[in-house]
């Protein structure tokens, strides 16, 4: 390829004289590249290539079993000063780090290629996107890469001679001598994984792990973690959050985006079919937006993402039809369960899994067993573009205009299934305090709500308080403040007193939506109430639901000691960011407790 970037150059030829890869090819993204990896890794025995006929253009690989998912205790967030990376992130001084790892990279590409995959973030040339670039050894990363960013030759001629990159550095940490038979899956064990960032510099260098957001660096690496330190310096947003439009029965048209921790639901409410009659859903991006205000006062909003990883398990016909549709084809399946007949299946798929099946594991299915046939963190990599909702302007270089905010999580008990926030700063302080429930037996955490606040937590690349104070000073950013985002909390996990979800949720989150759509443009009616406005129980649409009227006077409840009792827990979630913690929200904390006591 004919280099005009010298910078790029150099540091690509100082990388790969460190690393001592074999060789070292520039990705150009074209359709022929993409087939001689995959075809490269289906010889290896990396890949397999799945049944032409059911899954056109898919294929299936099984991950190590040490390397399933990211790895928030190895990574890191690497500041001069240790209070600036705060007390949610993992913290070494930028100097130890690198010198750890320069000792990790040396000649750590031996036997392998060393792929160099420029990469852009949100569509190419947008006002709002940023462009990187990734070396990494593994061919299971650029397959990935190609459909989850848009990547290769057009990238490069963007960058032109002297275009700004951030530069992202990945290997698997698993060098071949000479001989040497390579591993299906080649990793680092636990111990030697390093997820490093470094936002002053704004670098990424990511050692030991081959699995999303360890290894595919344009997405949380980049598009939160580095990015949210961009965001913060020049006064724009990177947030954890899908974006979707609805469309009411006359034709109005607005944009949300949501933020939800994990596991509660993000790309099922993105794609979801809506119920109510004459309403529609539309997809832009269902795990990350930047936003950037535009000329007319507005915060508008890209997916920086071109594809969606998603979690296989429980994704299904009657869940998430349009997930499914998505990944129909051109799509790769990691640590899902794959049939005799050359499918995939997970549990939750919808139907069982036919006699033959293999795991994740690689072993033989058995459902007596007990072994989960797909891993639980099983993958699907699917192009954007097959998404048979995704938006019309998904890839509108000038984004899409956001009217609101949804904060939420799983939440039992306590949090109402929507209500609003009083004004920005209140809007802030619901953010900060967000929380969702956890089992004990599930991620091994402590039992209890675990407080993600902005479901940033393993995301923010700086101290948590100091990212509070920059969405306080978007008020102040704001070219007109009537034009800001409306803040609303939604919670769709409300239990009854049996332990049952109460609110039907999926495509009947709708009728919560039109509620939104309509407090947005003054057509419905609210109540305020000490933790914000509620809609009155007539002004959510239970048309066609067998949801009773008691059962919505349930979800709609707020019970002022079961709120005092969640200040307690709201303070001791606040101490941790001691006096970095912004005033404001101080101040908010007390006129809820205030308005609770009255
Ligand atoms: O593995 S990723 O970080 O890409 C996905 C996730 O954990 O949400
Ligand atoms: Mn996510």
């Amino acid at each position: 390829m004919n280099m005009k970037h010298k910078r790029l150059e150099q540091w690509v030829k100082e990388w790969a004289e460190w690393c001592q890869p074999d060789a070292v090819h520039w990705c150009d993204g074209s359709e022929e590249e993409n087939q001689r990896l995959l075809d490269l890794m289906v010889k290896s025995g990396a890949a397999i290539k799945l049944n032409e006929s059911k899954r056109p253009g898919c294929y299936y690989f099984q991950s190590d079993p040490s390397d399933v998912a990211r790895v928030e205790d190895r990574t890191f967030i690497c500041t001069s000063n240790k209070e600036d990376a705060g007390p949610t992130n993992n913290w070494m001084a930028p100097d130890e780090m690198k010198r750890i790892l320069k000792e990790a990279f040396r000649g750590c590409v031996k036997g392998r290629t060393m792929y160099v995959i420029p990469f852009s973030m949100g569509p190419l040339g947008s006002p709002i996107s940023h462009i990187g670039v990734e070396l990494t050894d593994s061919p299971y990363v650029v397959v990935n890469m190609r459909i989850m960013t848009r990547m290769g030759k057009a990238v490069l001629d963007l960058l032109g001679s002297d275009g700004e990159f951030v530069p992202c550095v990945h290997s698997v940490g698993a060098p071949l001598q000479p001989g040497q038979k390579d591993a299906k899956w080649p990793c680092a064990p636990i111990e030697k994984k390093y997820i490093s960032h470094f936002p002053e510099t704004n670098e990424i260098w990511s050692y030991g792990s081959g699995y999303g957001g360890n290894a595919l660096l344009g997405k949380k690496c980049f598009a939160l973690r580095i990015a949210s330190n961009m965001a913060r310096r020049d006064g724009w947003l990177a947030e954890h959050m899908l974006i979707m439009g609805i469309t009411n029965p006359r034709g109005v048209k607005k944009y949300i985006a949501a933020a939800f921790p994990s596991a509660c639901g993000k790309t099922n409410l993105a794609m979801m079919i809506p119920t109510l009659p004459g309403w529609k859903v539309e997809c832009v991006g269902d795990d990350i937006a930047w936003m950037k205000f535009g000329k007319d006062g507005q915060l508008y909003a890209i997916n920086p993402e071109a594809g969606f990883f998603g979690v296989a398990p429980y994704t299904s016909m009657d869940t998430n039809p349009n997930a499914m549709l998505s990944c129909r084809a051109n799509t790769i399946f990691t640590n899902t369960a794959l049939t005799p007949d050359g499918d995939i299946w997970w549990e939750g798929i919808g139907y069982d899994a036919p006699e033959g099946t293999i795991t994740w594991t690689n072993e033989k299915y058995s459902k007596e067993s007990g072994k989960p046939g797909a891993h639980p963190n099983a993958r699907f990599t699917a192009p954007a573009s097959q998404c048979p909702v995704i938006d019309k302007d998904w890839e509108n270089p000038g984004g899409v205009p956001i009217s609101a905010f949804l904060f939420g999580g799983r939440r039992p008990s306590t949090v109402p299934l929507v209500y609003e926030a009083f004004d920005w700063k209140h809007g802030v302080f619901i953010g900060s305090v967000m929380g969702s429930e956890v089992t004990a037996a599930a991620i091994g955490l402590k039992a209890g709500v675990r407080r993600d606040p902005f479901a940033m937590l393993p995301f923010c690349g700086y101290n948590m308080a100091d990212y509070f104070a920059h969405w306080l000073r978007i008020e102040q950013l704001a070219p007109d403040k009537t034009k800001l985002p409306r803040i609303f909390n939604v919670n769709w996990f409300r239990k009854d007193s049996n332990g049952k979800f109460i609110w039907p949720g999926y495509g009947e989150n709708i009728r919560v939506l039109k509620w939104i759509f309509e407090r947005i443009t003054g057509q419905a009616d609210a109540i305020s109430t000490p933790i914000g406005y509620l809609p009155k129980p007539e002004d959510i649409d239970t048309s066609g639901l067998k949801t009773t009227p008691d059962q919505m006077k349930e979800l709609l409840s707020v019970d002022n000691s079961l709120w005092k009792a969640e200040l307690e827990l709201i303070d001791e979630h606040y101490t941790k960011f001691g006096n970095r913690l912004p005033q404001a929200l101080k101040e908010e904390r007390n006129k809820l407790a205030q308005r609770l006591q009255a």
